[in-house]
């Protein structure tokens, strides 16, 4: 349906119709990065799951490639679900990956490159003797799914996870195996903690405590922390902690219990689930991909014939400000696609104001912006008022003292629709000051049968550090990554003016004491390539 077409993102991977959800086995091989998804072919809505495959140079521009893997046999009839690639040290290719058998079985199947020297990995072999994991006793046969990648023990073995449930606690199941067809249960759990229900897509990386730079999930040691992320089926968000894995014990212990596996931290504030990491050995770096839903209704999805996107792929690191948080960021790639700007510098924006920022059209944008609340208001504001929280408190119209103030993104000339994306700061009784990030959709959309939340969450901001903020604009998704990358918040919208040629970009300050400054610069985008891949092209 062409009418509804403006939703389609530019840049963001997207196939070219019907639904999508988690990203399958991401990695990069022989020169090119791997990326299959959670695919129905049939329609606009989640069902008969396959594998679809697409494959990229840089991450940005890709190529659709054939189904890799599709629901042909007894053990995945019902789905060929979520799995993970493990590249052994000669180079070979592990696929695991859940089927939902004819019986509505979980179990997890073994799958290879038909032809390793073919780096588009355009055909994959089921291993005749699947499924190689059956639920064991006492775990639902509808609870144990989603391998993560392999590391090795130091015993020599590869280890994986499968995330499960015993009651209302979510589990991380073991297993142990030398040749990835026949596997050992690990005594204990990874890690289980109560009310916190079915632990989807578990992933489970090292990452370094000392350099910016990624590590294989077989690393291990000194100026190594490591990262447990679940996907809540429960409430549908993904929540990491950050710990220490003993190796032996085969046990993760979080650094800090109230941010616990499921309960504590999240990736994102927004739309955001079943993401999953690969280690990237050309760039030493580590990768995260997240399934961004939609926020319309089914109804609309069938009628565009096309539902979700995958966010843009963020490079995680530990922050090592804070050592207990992890930053995420858009791969430096996606900067290829950086075209013209425009810079403001020290912009004065008074309380109560809305200042247009003449960058023409601003449907496809990269937005790198700084706040400063000037000292004078600061001080004279002995006390703000109450706490706030993102989600409660009124969104971006509520006018504290201190805030909000930020970008109108996806605006159109008369404001009839706008998504605030913006910070909060709140002044305690102890002149401490506290501060949230927020993205609003609150009046994003003219629209009434779209979802209109207020995402977001406090973040912290260290005592030499500005308010910082970058904002990847795409038609109909907002990913604001806060401090570096330390608090992220996506959102889906849904305009009807602001689209196109009559989007448009605002700078607001509705706080009623504070005058900030703010510093601005803005990339329009361009689109990326994200097409079908046609051999008999290249021959015209
Ligand atoms: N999606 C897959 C499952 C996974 C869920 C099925 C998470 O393997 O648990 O499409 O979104």
């Amino acid at each position: 349906n062409s009418m509804l077409s403006w939703q389609r993102t530019a840049y963001h991977f997207q196939p070219e119709k019907n639904w999508m959800n988690d990203p399958n086995g991401p990695m990069y091989y022989k020169g090119w990065y791997h990326f299959f998804y959670q695919y129905n072919p049939e329609g606009a809505v989640w069902g008969s799951i396959v594998w679809g495959h697409a494959v990229s140079r840089d991450l940005i521009h890709w190529l659709h490639l054939p189904l890799a893997m599709v629901a042909d046999q007894w053990y995945d009839q019902n789905g060929v679900w979520t799995g993970s690639a493990t590249i052994l040290p000669d180079g070979q290719v592990i696929m695991l990956y859940t089927g939902s058998t004819n019986e509505s079985v979980q179990v997890q199947n073994l799958a290879y490159p038909a032809d390793p020297s073919d780096p588009l990995l355009v055909d994959w072999i089921k291993y005749p003797s699947n499924p190689v994991l059956f639920p064991p006793p006492g775990i639902d046969t509808k609870d144990f799914r989603d391998p993560t990648t392999a590391w090795l023990t130091s015993e020599g073995k590869w280890r994986i996870s499968i995330g499960s449930k015993l009651n209302k606690t979510g589990i991380a199941l073991l297993y142990d195996t030398n040749d990835f067809k026949t596997y050992e249960r690990v005594e204990g759990l990874l890690r289980a903690v109560p009310g916190t229900g079915m632990w989807e897509c578990v992933d489970f990386f090292p990452v370094s405590s000392e350099g910016e730079n990624g590590l294989d999930a077989s690393i291990n040691g000194e100026n190594v922390k490591h990262v447990v992320k679940v996907s809540l089926d429960d409430d549908r968000h993904d929540y990491y902690a950050v710990g220490t894995y003993d190796e032996k014990n085969a046990k993760f212990t979080p650094d800090d219990l109230n941010n616990d596996v499921g309960i504590g931290l999240r990736y994102d504030y927004g739309i955001f689930y079943a993401s999953k990491t690969f280690y990237d050995e050309s760039k030493g770096r580590r990768v995260l991909w997240s399934w961004i839903g939609e926020s319309d209704s089914e109804y609309a999805d069938v009628a565009k014939g096309w539902a979700s996107i995958q966010g843009i792929p963020r490079t995680v690191t530990l922050d090592k400000k804070t050592g207990s948080s992890l930053l995420q960021w858009p791969v430096a790639e996606v900067e290829s696609l950086r075209l013209g700007s425009n810079e403001f510098e020290n912009l004065k924006v008074k309380p109560g104001s809305v200042v247009p920022l003449e960058i023409g059209t601003a449907a496809q944008l990269d937005i790198i912006a700084e706040f400063e609340i000037d000292n004078k208001s600061l001080e004279m504001t002995a006390q703000s008022n109450k706490e706030y929280e993102c989600s409660t408190s009124g969104g971006a119209a509520e006018r504290g003292a201190l805030g909000p103030f930020g970008l109108l993104v996806l605006a159109d000339d008369d404001l009839s629709e706008y998504t605030p994306t913006y910070f909060y700061v709140v002044k305690g009784s102890d002149g401490q000051l506290k501060t949230s990030f927020c993205s609003d959709q609150l009046r994003s959309s003219l629209a009434t049968d779209v979802g209109k939340k207020i995402f977001g969450s406090s973040v912290t901001v260290l005592g030499d550090e500005k308010l910082s903020v970058r904002i990847l604009v795409d038609h109909s998704v907002v990913e604001s990554f806060a401090q570096g990358g330390r608090t992220c918040v996506t959102s889906r919208v849904y305009p009807t003016k602001a689209i196109y040629g009559a989007a448009r970009l605002f700078l607001f300050n509705n706080a009623t004491e504070a005058t900030v400054t703010a510093s601005v610069k803005v990339w329009q985008m361009n689109s990326a390539f994200i097409r079908p891949f046609n051999p008999q092209e290249s021959n015209s």
